[in-house]
């Protein structure tokens, strides 16, 4: 086990200067690429500042910018294909030119991913968002990679089905890029990761040969398992345009409850409570800090909790039920609540349970707002971590004093360092939230965190990414020859390096 110090000696961090400088070469998009795309596609389908009639830049800016406003692209075109032979098409011209290709699914990315780096071109996979085909038999739902995951989600509901994947940014995701980010969401305790629930993918690879392995058997040992290489690649591969999944049968009856906690410690003995009682119907379990909680309610997520309830919590834990029996899942969770009273050291102060479908909604808007709450208060850093859950108050805490050490815990730098997550997957949130995004803040940040998520062999991205925000953070997450075998995959795919360049690898 290494120390922080050690660390910091053995990994030489590069500045983002320096990662600019080991992208590719790569060509810029011209008139002439131009006509060419529109041989493939229509007008509409052409973004192009370029263009004989130039799309003005305000169109392009949605694009160019994540989600968080923090990554910035300067790229002059954007291509919107409908189909898989089109993508081909496009892929196979930039691969020639050397044209840099950034696939873009709902931009909802928070590692600056989905974002060019310089003038890369954007490929938006908005327009391929039909549904190919749901087996209810099965459960075996096949997608363009275009589909937002609400509308998969609304398109299973009637057919008693549900995606085995729910995050707060359902509305505008797409499962092309839930997939290539290996989303982990809300219910990964229930229905695992899309390493397990993805059964096959159609992945236009960094030449334009359309790779078919787009299948619907939820057996098959012949040979390597190639899509997993495309399950959190980031679009560094190639570009995913078909997904196989499996659906889960809708649960009968859900039901949540949101618990809170005198203090921290009592979290994991309470998770092996609410585990033991609540069994097979336990389907989240999901931890707020109380300053997260509380930037939550001030910028309207979710309705405020009574005030006795919020009284003296140190945090909170939504624990959900997804089965098949009303009545007996209430019955498990009324009798979880009382025993978890009915103590001489309660590891509860109080908990409220959701009485009808609007409160359910109400608990989980709490949990689900929290991202955009940061983004409302200020400028979040966000770094999204895997430790021992018994260090989750620890990496809050420390972080916290180690702003206040630098003197930067006041209202024009840091405002609040706050925590949440998934505790059932030992997946930490931990966001400081700024001001401004400044150089300062982040020298401050990094590589503090990652040296401190390294200290407890933790992973430096549980579900997010790395995108370009952590490129250079990879190291301390994966050793030498891991990193160099997947530099080497990478070549072998993309040897001219056009697929999302400057992310995951440098
Ligand atoms: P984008 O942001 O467009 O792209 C993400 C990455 O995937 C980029 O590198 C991009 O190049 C690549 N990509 C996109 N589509 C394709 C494709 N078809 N082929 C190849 N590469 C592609 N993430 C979680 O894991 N769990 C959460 O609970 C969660 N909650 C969130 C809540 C909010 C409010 C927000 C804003 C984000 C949240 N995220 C979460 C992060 C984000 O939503 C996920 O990473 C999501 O999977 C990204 O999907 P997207 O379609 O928006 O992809
Ligand atoms: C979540 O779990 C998302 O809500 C986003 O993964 C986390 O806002 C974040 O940092
Ligand atoms: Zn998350």
């Amino acid at each position: 086990m290494f120390t922080s110090r050690q660390i910091a000696r053995r990994i030489p961090l590069r500045s983002p200067r320096r990662w600019a400088h080991s992208l590719p070469q790569l060509n810029s998009v011209t008139k002439e690429d131009l006509a060419h795309f529109s041989k493939i596609l229509p007008p509409s389908a052409i973004l192009s500042t370029l263009s004989a009639t130039p799309t003005p830049a305000s169109e392009l800016e949605p694009f160019n910018n994540d989600w968080m406003n923090k990554y910035h692209g300067k790229s002059t075109t954007v291509l919107k294909p409908r189909n898989v032979k089109q993508v081909s098409e496009i892929v196979k011209w930039c691969n020639e030119r050397r044209i840099g290709i950034v696939p873009q699914g709902g931009n909802t990315g928070l590692v600056g991913g989905s974002v060019p780096i310089k003038d890369e071109l954007i490929l938006s996979l908005s327009n391929m968002a039909s549904i190919r085909s749901f087996d209810d038999a099965s459960g075996i739902l096949v997608a363009d990679a275009g589909c937002i995951l609400q509308s998969l989600s609304d398109y299973l509901t009637p057919l008693n089905h549900v995606v085995p994947l729910d995050l707060g940014a359902k509305g505008s995701c797409q499962i092309g890029g839930n997939v290539s980010t290996n989303a982990g969401g809300l219910r990964l305790l229930r229905y695992g990761s899309l390493h397990g629930s993805v059964l096959g993918l159609e992945v236009v690879l960094p030449d334009g040969t359309i790779l078919d392995q787009l299948t619907t058997l939820r057996k098959d040992n012949t040979g390597y398992d190639l899509k997993q290489l495309f399950i959190g690649a980031e679009g560094t591969l190639g570009v995913v345009t078909g997904v196989s999944i499996l659906a889960a049968p809708a649960p009968q009856a859900s039901n949540n409850i949101m618990l809170a906690l005198p203090k921290f410690d009592n979290v994991l003995p309470l998770y092996r409570e609410v585990k033991k009682q609540l069994c097979e119907i336990l389907s989240a379990f999901e931890f707020i800090d109380r300053t997260a909680y509380d930037l939550g309610v001030k910028h309207g997520q979710g309705r405020a909790l009574d005030s006795e309830v919020v009284e003296g919590a140190e945090c909170f834990v939504l624990v959900e039920t997804s089965g098949g029996n009303r009545e007996h899942d209430e019955e498990k969770l009324n009798n979880l609540l009382e025993s978890l009273l009915d103590v001489d050291h309660p590891l509860i102060n109080t908990g409220v349970l959701a009485s009808s479908p609007a409160q359910f909604s109400s608990l989980w808007a709490i949990r689900e707002g929290l991202t955009e709450a940061m983004s409302k208060e200020g400028k979040p850093y966000k770094y999204d971590i895997s430790v021992p859950l018994h260090k989750f108050k620890e990496v809050v805490d420390k972080t916290r004093d180690h702003i206040k050490e630098m003197g930067l815990l006041h209202d024009g730098a840091v405002k609040y360092v706050v925590g949440y997550g998934h505790v059932g997957d030992g997946n930490l949130h931990l966001n400081v939230v700024a001001s401004e995004y400044t150089p300062e803040i982040e020298a401050a940040l990094e590589p503090f965190v990652y040296e401190l998520v390294a200290t407890y062999r933790g992973s430096v991205s549980a579900e997010h990414g790395i995108g370009v925000m952590k490129t250079h953070a990879l190291q301390y997450s994966k050793d030498a020859t891991s990193i160099e075998l997947m530099k080497r995959i990478k070549h072998l795919f993309d040897p001219k390096g056009i697929m999302n360049p400057g992310k995951v690898l440098v």
